[in-house]
């Protein structure tokens, strides 16, 4: 297929996804959720890439999603984007590898739920986040009631959504919703050297803690521990965990 608006490189075992529509900012329209979505059908069975790394091209991440596009839709197709959109997201975050969001500029509507989606958020000291639905007189449609409030809180789901306020880099790290400030000019070096270091772990244990982490978020906590300690005893019939404590053991780094 050919793309129009992602670019997709692989180097080593980091694959590098640009959302490249940057006279609207990255906006989402169908053609982006029919691209990516084409994309993830690649990636899934893919063994040899470990991590992904999704940015924007020029001054933002993604604006949200795309308003002209969305004007005119019917009550009908609106639900059709919304929930296209929600499932496709929610790829990313079942996806075995860990997903880490670039967030270059503007992380706004549907590209605050795009950076959500991922397992972590690394932000130029520069970026912007927000919900600003409101002011369209609509609502979040890509899950952040949902994903909003199991990340940042209750509390600052309710406010960023209720007031629409966009919100500098240092608050969004400060609620939890970025992990990591970079200078904008290195943002790009400290990703890939993060992905570096997630790829270099050559055993099943990212994934098996990344599923823990997502699905038992959804689930009495005593059944996800029983999962944990399920997922924990398989790991013990891997030879890379056997590689893993073998080579603490003899002090030596792991042949992964
Ligand atoms: N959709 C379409 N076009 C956009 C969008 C967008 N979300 N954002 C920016 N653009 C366009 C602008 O219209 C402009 O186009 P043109 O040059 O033709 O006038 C171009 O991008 C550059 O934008 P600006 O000139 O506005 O750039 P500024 O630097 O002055 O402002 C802002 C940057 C503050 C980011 C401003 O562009 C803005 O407010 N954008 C809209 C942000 C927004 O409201 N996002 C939320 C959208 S709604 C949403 O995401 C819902 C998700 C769930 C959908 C569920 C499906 C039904």
């Amino acid at each position: 297929m050919e793309y129009k608006i992602l670019k997709i490189s692989v180097a080593g075992s980091v694959a590098n996804m640009t959302i490249s529509r940057p006279a609207v900012l990255n906006a989402l329209n169908s053609e982006f959720f029919r691209e990516l979505n084409h994309f993830l059908d690649d990636l899934e069975p893919r063994e040899d890439v470990r991590v992904l790394v999704i940015t924007g091209e020029g001054k933002a991440f993604v604006a949200g999603a795309d308003i002209s596009e969305m004007a005119g839709m019917t009550p009908e197709q609106a639900y059709d984007f919304s929930k296209g959109g929600q499932d496709t997201f929610a790829r990313l975050t079942k996806l075995r590898i860990p997903v880490i969001a670039a967030v270059n500029g503007y992380a706004l509507g549907g590209g605050c739920e795009l950076a959500m989606a991922c397992d972590f958020r690394i932000a130029s000291k520069m970026a912007k986040f927000g919900q600003p639905e409101m002011n369209l007189g609509l609502i979040p449609g890509y899950a952040a009631t949902q994903r909003l409030s199991r990340i940042s809180g209750i509390g600052n789901a309710l406010y960023l959504i209720l007031t629409a306020e966009t919100i500098t880099a240092e608050d969004a790290l400060r609620i939890g919703l970025v992990q990591k400030l970079c200078e904008p000019e290195s943002l790009m070096e400290e990703v890939m050297k993060m992905a570096s270091k997630l790829a270099a772990n050559g055993s099943g244990a990212i994934p098996a803690a990344k599923k823990l982490i997502h699905k038992g978020a959804g689930l009495p906590f005593e059944e996800a521990c029983l999962k944990e300690a399920s997922e924990f005893s398989n790991l013990f019939g891997q030879d890379a965990t056997k590689e893993g404590m073998k080579a603490f053991v003899e002090k030596r780094k792991p042949n992964w």
